[in-house]
C-alpha cells in the first residue's frame, strides 16, 4: 500500500479503511529479499488481488526457513491464506505466483479437498504452521509476499528490444548471443 492510496482514503473519508491499511503496514516485515503484510479478513480471490494491489501475490513458501519465518512473524495460531492452489487442476496444487514447487507442509490426511470443493490454501491449520485446502469463500486474512530485490534486465533481453524496435533482424542478432 502505497502513501498516495492511503492519502487517498484518508480525503475519501474511509474510516474503516484506514483502520486496516494502518495495521497492514505495522505488520509489514522483510525477509531474504521480500516484504510481508497481510490482507483484510477476506475470501481466497479478494486476498489474491490486494496482494496483485500491492505489487505481489499471496505468499510462495520456497523452503523452510521462509516457513519458519511466517510462524516466528505472524504467530501459529491465526490461520492465513497462501498462495498455494489446485484451481487449474485438480489436485495440482501450484503457486500462484507460478514459482516451483519446492516446499510443502501439509497436515495429516490434506489436501483432501473436502466436499468437492476445497481449492485453496490455508497455513496455521489444526497444527502450527500445517497447511490444509480449503474453500475459498472462507474468510481469513491472507499473507502478500511482495518482492524487493529487483533481479537486473539482462543485456541480451535489452538488445533483442533494441534491435526490435529499429525493426528487424531480431532473431538473428539474439542467435548471436
Ligand atoms: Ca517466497
Ligand atoms: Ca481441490
Ligand atoms: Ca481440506
Amino acid at each position: 500500500m502505497k502513501l498516495a492510496n492511503i492519502i487517498g482514503s484518508v480525503v475519501g473519508g474511509g474510516v474503516a479503511l484506514i483502520t486496516l491499511v494502518t495495521a497492514d503496514i505495522a505488520q509489514a516485515v522483510t525477509f531474504n529479499g521480500s516484504t510481508y503484510s497481510l490482507t483484510t479478513t477476506t475470501t481466497w480471490t479478494n486476498a489474491q488481488a490486494q496482494a496483485q494491489a500491492a505489487g505481489g501475490s499471496l505468499v510462495t513458501v520456497n523452503d523452510i526457513n521462509e516457513h519458519n519465518f511466517l510462524l516466528s512473524a505472524f504467530g501459529t495460531t491465526e490461520s492465513f491464506w497462501i498462495g498455494f492452489t489446485d484451481q487449474d487442476e485438480e489436485g495440482v496444487f501450484e503457486w500462484i505466483s507460478e514459482e516451483p514447487v519446492i516446499f510443502k507442509n501439509w497436515v495429516l490426511s490434506e489436501p483432501n479437498n473436502y466436499d468437492g470443493s476445497e481449492d485453496y490454501t490455508a497455513m496455521n491449520q489444526h497444527t502450527a504452521g500445517g497447511w490444509n485446502d480449503l474453500n475459498g469463500q472462507n474468510v481469513l486474512r491472507g499473507i502478500i509476499e511482495v518482492k524487493t530485490t529487483s533481479v537486473p534486465e539482462p543485456s541480451s533481453t535489452l538488445t533483442f528490444l533494441v534491435v526490435g524496435a529499429l525493426g528487424g533482424g531480431s532473431l538473428l542478432k539474439r542467435r548471436r548471443q
